[in-house]
């Protein structure tokens, strides 16, 4: 075979891929908002959070359910809102999935001051196409 062909070949194989990984982002509404219930911002806490998740102008589904205008929660503890948010989200001990559709949790932070950020993903855990993401907060643990 050809190199050129060869390379045709190839052209044609990636190019779908690439369009599927395109689509894998999703639209969120317009007045979609991401927020804490709890705790507050500069609130002091003891080593065990309870954090509380809020979402308006959108539903919460689980990872897997492909639903307009839906996603779950993802929780960012001391870390920033990754660059490319066209990928979906990994899965650290600085980013949280709540893949079951959770809208709390418990977590355990030791004393100091830490941040949390909330960041909705979509079926594929990937961010909407405008990211639907909280303030970040910060918190103190006594
Ligand atoms: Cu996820």
């Amino acid at each position: 075979m050809k190199k050129s062909t060869m390379t045709l070949l190839s052209a044609l194989l990636v190019a779908p891929m690439m369009t599927f990984a395109g689509s894998m982002m999703s639209e969120a509404p317009d007045k979609a908002e991401v927020y804490f219930v709890q705790p507050s911002d500069g609130e002091t806490v003891g080593q065990t959070v309870k954090v509380v998740f809020g979402l308006r102008n959108m539903g919460v589904a689980p990872a897997g359910i492909d639903k307009k205008n839906t996603g779950h929660h993802h929780l960012l503890i001391d870390t920033d809102v990754p660059a490319d948010l066209s990928k979906p989200l990994p899965a650290t001990d600085k980013i949280k999935h709540f893949g079951g559709g959770q809208t709390e949790t418990e977590i355990e932070l030791a004393p100091g001051t830490h941040t949390l950020q909330l960041l909705l993903g979509n079926h594929a855990h990937v961010p909407h196409s405008t990211p639907v993401v909280s303030d970040k907060i910060t918190i103190t643990v006594k």
